[in-house]
């Protein structure tokens, strides 16, 4: 029986910063319902889907930002999501700031089902950013300010998701994304599908005329494609995309087959529906063959990899 599921990454154009939850709920309704329409099983929003990116406005005492976080998943202000998601038959994937009973904040990413269960839940790793107000920056970038590093490792799960009894799906957020440990660990639990959100600024501040414009997607692309090629799994990534409060994020949501090739792309920056038919069977050749982890891999060399943070400098050669 083939193993294929029709998925769709459901790009969000800005959301304001003046802007409440039951509007961005609203248009996440619209694109399940789209994506219905299209038939799709499985729908994936991005990063921090509910509100603005938030990181990028500052608030001296930390607690007044409290107000862009959930409380609780479903909520009043969120229910309607879980019941578009039994009415449709469609499973989704939210991403959404959390902040836990015991007073913890975690840049949060869930995986839902057609019933309405939530199956797996992920919360960021790779904090990008800076903790402290940084007057040298036009926009902030205060992820590290808000948020704790997620606690939860890189989880998997293998669950039925549309009409197939069975497929390993993993969750990554954003910045993630850019790190090859991130797709590893997932790919050493056998991941077929990876999701992932993302608000990534079309500029960088830092580059200092280093990095020109368009390398900002092709960075992302070249990650996703990487990750999935080596790895031999299909990714959804999703993108928050245009002026959100004058700043501005790139779009270009796209969906990666196991070979590492775009197989749908969106072509705006504002709420957009792409969708793929995938076919999880293509993910055998790449994990049978050159990337038979089993056969292949070889961790004794990769003790560098866990044991140390930063970059060390080699060995000098002393010459002859
Ligand atoms: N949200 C997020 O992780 N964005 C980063 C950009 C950070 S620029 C300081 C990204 O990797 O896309």
């Amino acid at each position: 029986m083939s193993r294929s599921i029709t998925v769709a990454a459901a790009q969000l154009g800005p959301i304001q910063k003046s802007e409440p939850r039951a509007v961005a709920v609203d248009r996440m309704i619209r694109l399940m319902e789209r994506a219905h329409g299209r038939g799709a099983e499985l729908v994936v929003f991005p990063e921090l889907a509910l509100t603005t990116f938030f990181p990028r406005h500052y608030h001296e005492r930390i607690e007044n930002a409290d107000a862009w976080f959930e409380t609780a998943m479903p909520s009043d202000e969120t229910a309607p999501l879980f019941e578009a998601a039994r009415r449709y038959g469609i499973g989704f994937h939210l991403g959404y700031a959390e902040l836990t009973p015991q007073g913890r904040h975690f840049n949060t990413a869930i995986l839902v089902n057609r019933a309405g269960d939530i199956l797996l839940k992920y919360r960021k790793v790779h904090l990008p950013g800076h903790a402290e107000f940084n007057p040298a920056r036009k926009v902030q970038h205060l992820e590290k300010r808000y948020f704790e590093v997620g606690d939860l490792g890189f989880p998997v799960i293998r669950a039925p998701m549309g009409g197939v009894d069975g497929i390993n799906m993993g969750l990554m957020i954003c910045n993630d994304r850019r790190w090859p440990e991130a797709w590893r660990v997932l790919g050493l639990q056998s991941v077929e599908l990876v999701m992932l959100g993302y608000n990534t600024p079309s500029t960088n501040q830092d580059a200092g005329g280093f990095e020109a414009h368009h390398l900002r997607v092709f960075h992302s692309h070249l990650s996703i494609q990487a990750g999935c090629y080596q790895n031999a799994c299909f990714a959804v990534a999703t993108a928050k995309a245009g002026t959100e409060d004058g700043c501005e994020l790139f779009g270009n949501s796209i969906i990666v087959n196991p070979q590492g090739e775009i197989i749908a792309q969106a072509g705006t920056w504002d709420d957009e529906l792409i969708t793929a038919d995938v076919n999880l069977d293509m993910c055998t050749l790449g994990r049978t063959t050159i990337f038979a982890f089993d056969k292949h891999r070889r961790p004794e060399a990769y003790g560098r990899i866990t044991a140390q943070v930063g970059a060390v400098e080699p060995e000098v050669w002393q010459g002859r």
